[in-house]
């Protein structure tokens, strides 16, 4: 994905109209637009081809499963548009590495879970999180999500993977963090969702972010 504005929308809203709508509203604001279990339960895979006009998708599916299983949703997901597709790591290297190498052959992106934003994030993945960045780093994975609510988590995180892996953040606003202290920490790009699309006008919305961030 290319750095413009340094922000992804996260896009949970559950129906077409209204994706379609925010997504042309705050296409000129984001560099992608991350889909996951609502929008695409609400409307199912065509959106993601949909979506893929206005910016590259990325599909938060957080996919956690045996290497097979994970072989075939990532050949959906890349097949229906996606540019990229966020798994877990706590599945293990041979899960992890089915995805990469999917992702490689159709010259797509995998982003690894380190760290969830929620308070309940820290309760199994604290102890495991640098583990789970070490293996994103040597399975070849193009970055992690690592939480925007503890800026410090991602400086730590940072500090793993280099500078070659890239650090896409959630937990901008709603979940109480911010887009600047995490930029400056080490991430990459944040993302976005309940602050950009509850809001009256979503475009002004990510255009404010865009701006604190100065990316
Ligand atoms: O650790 C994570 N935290 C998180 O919020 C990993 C995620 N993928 N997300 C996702 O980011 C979450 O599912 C939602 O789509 C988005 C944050 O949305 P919001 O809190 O800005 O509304």
């Amino acid at each position: 994905m290319e750095k413009k504005n340094c922000l992804i929308l996260a896009l949970d809203v559950t129906d077409r109209e209204n994706a379609l709508r925010i997504a042309n509203e705050v296409s000129e604001y984001v560099d992608s637009i991350k889909v996951g279990y609502p929008l695409v339960l609400g409307e199912g895979l065509g959106i993601v081809k949909e979506l893929a006009e206005l910016a590259p998708v990325i599909a938060d599916f957080k996919v956690a499963d045996i290497p097979n299983t994970d072989r075939l949703i990532c050949e959906h997901v890349f097949n229906a548009g996606a540019d990229a597709i966020i798994t877990h790591g706590f599945t293990g290297r041979d899960s992890l590495d089915s995805c990469v190498k999917v992702a490689e052959e159709y010259d797509r992106d995998v982003y690894v879970v380190t760290e969830m934003s929620h308070p309940g994030g820290v309760e199994f993945f604290r102890p495991v999180a640098e583990t789970i960045a070490q293996m994103a780093a040597d399975a070849g994975a193009t970055g992690v999500v690592a939480p925007a609510t503890r800026p410090e988590r991602v400086r730590d995180i940072r500090k793993i993977i280099g500078d070659d892996l890239h650090i896409i953040s959630p937990g901008v606003g709603a979940q109480g963090g911010s887009a600047a202290d995490v930029i400056n920490a080490g991430a990459d790009w944040v993302i976005v969702g309940r602050s950009i699309y509850n809001s009256d006008s979503p475009a002004d919305a990510a255009m404010r972010i865009c701006n604190e961030m100065k990316c």
